[in-house]
Order: structure tokens, then sequence, then C-alpha cells
């Protein structure tokens, strides 16, 4: 299941005329110490967008990952997109956190670029029971439609193929849609608050622990702040696009 996610977004950005950057070799793919997992990543290079990553995590019937941000072009104050999927082997927990990430908490941001989030969060609800976040808050990069799916795997991949096909669609027609005109915030702010966001992300981040489990300490810090958050210390990395 998680490869036809992986495949889905591929073709997506594909079709969107995105292309897949060069980045250092031991983040397109790395094995864990005990040879159980592999983690393989990609940077892609997409019209509207200054970085957009992809990873796939695969540790068999342990655990199963796949997550994606992108990131819109600092004169584009649209949100950002995240996605987080994990399945859990031992457990059978899954959890799918789906976002338009809001660069601000506003209204105003809010009736500009929620319009189709909410229609799928709509859905989402008649499908699914809710559940609360407990990691991160509420209030800061995240909105007040944030699909999140806790369940087991029969449970959630009942509804969360129809979701993130249109969670994804919808995100491009946002794109898409764009008027720089009338947009709340500009390039500076939006810069700083893609800071901010790669900083808190950093911070937050559950995977730490668990890349340093599988993929040792140094792996494991460089992947974090070089690849997942590059500016989460105000730097760029050299494959980060500007
Ligand atoms: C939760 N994300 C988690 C958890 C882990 C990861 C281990 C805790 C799950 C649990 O025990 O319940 C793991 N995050 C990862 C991995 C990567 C990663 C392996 O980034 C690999 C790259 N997280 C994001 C993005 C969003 C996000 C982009 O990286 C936004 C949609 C959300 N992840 C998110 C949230 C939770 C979470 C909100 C917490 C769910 C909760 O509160 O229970």
């Amino acid at each position: 299941m998680f490869n036809n996610f992986l495949e889905e977004i591929n073709q997506s950005l594909m079709d969107h005329g995105g292309y897949v950057l060069e980045i250092p070799t031991e983040f397109q793919e790395y094995h864990s110490i005990k040879g159980d997992a592999c983690i393989k990543s990609w940077l892609w290079q997409v019209p509207g967008f200054r970085r957009w990553r992809v990873t796939r995590m695969d540790a068999k019937d342990k655990l199963q990952v796949l997550n994606s941000v992108a990131y819109p072009t600092y004169d584009n104050e649209q949100p950002i997109l995240g996605i987080d999927l994990l399945w859990f082997g031992s457990r059978n927990k899954f959890v799918a956190v789906l976002d338009y990430q809001p660069l601000i908490q506003d209204k105003g941001y809010f009736d500009n670029y929620f319009e189709g989030l909410k229609i799928i969060h709509k859905t989402f609800q008649e499908s699914s029971k809710q559940v609360k976040m407990n990691i991160y808050e509420e209030d800061k990069f995240f909105s007040p439609w944030v699909i999140l799916c806790k369940g087991s795997f029969q449970e959630v991949s009942q509804y969360l193929p129809s979701i993130y096909t249109q969670f994804i669609n919808s995100y491009w027609e946002l794109n898409h849609a764009r008027s720089l005109s009338g947009q709340l915030l500009n390039m500076q702010e939006v810069e700083m608050l893609h800071i901010k966001y790669d900083t808190y992300s950093a911070e937050k981040d559950p995977a730490h622990g668990l890349f340093k489990s599988y993929f040792g300490m140094e792996w494991a810090d460089r992947f974090l702040y070089e690849f997942l958050f590059p500016r989460s210390r105000g730097t760029v990395s050299s494959e980060d696009e500007k």
C-alpha cells in the first residue's frame, strides 16, 4: 500500500513537470546497521516550488513510512504540503497525517487557501472517528482541517487512498489558482516563516529517535538537519533550491 502511495505522488509530480535532483548518496538510500530497514529519499524540482522532498522507509513488517513536504517558492505564501504516513506492524497501528500547513493562523489566510481541504476534511469526518494530536501543537503550522487518521491497517486503508488522491489533486489546484496580488505576506516574511517551520519541525519530529535506532546518531542528525529540514539552522544546504 505504501508503494502505491509513493507511485501516485511520483506520477503526479511528473505530470506537473517535476524531475528528480541529485542528493548525497547516503540520503538517496541507506540501510540500517542490522540490515533490517532501508530508507530512500528523493528531492524534486517542480515548477512553483522551491523544494519538494519525498521519503520512503521500509522496515518490512515492523514499520512502513511515507513522508513528503512541499515548499512553494518564497513569492508564494500558500501553505506547505505535509504528508506523514506510518504503519507500526507489531501493534498494527496506522497513523496518517495530511495537511496544508498554514504559514500563519489567520482567518483571511484560511479563507483564501483552505476551501479545498475543508471539503476533503468533511468527507473524512464522515468515514472516520476523530482523534486528537498529542505531539505537535495544533495551532503551530497545522490547520484546523488537518486530516489525522489513526486505527488498524484494515480500518485506515478503507478510506485513506481516496482521501490521499483528493488531497494531492486539490493542492495542485490551489497552486495553479494562485494569485500573487492580494497576498497577506511579502517574500521576506514567507522565507522567515519557512525557516520557522523547519526549525519547529526539526525540534518536534518524533522520527529522530527512530532514525537513530535504525541508522545511528551521526546519520540521523545529518538527515534531519541537512535533508528533512535544512533551513532549521537558518542555513541552506547545497541541494536546497532557492
Ligand atoms: C507523528 N511521525 C509521527 C510519529 C513518528 C513519525 C514516529 C509518532 C507516531 C506515533 O507513535 O503515534 C515519524 N516523521 C516520521 C518519520 C519521518 C517523519 C519516519 O518526518 C520521516 C521522514 N510529520 C511530518 C509532516 C507532518 C507530520 C510533514 O513529518 C505533517 C503532515 C505530522 N507526524 C505528524 C503528526 C504526528 C506525527 C501531527 C503526531 C500524531 C499524534 O499526535 O499522535
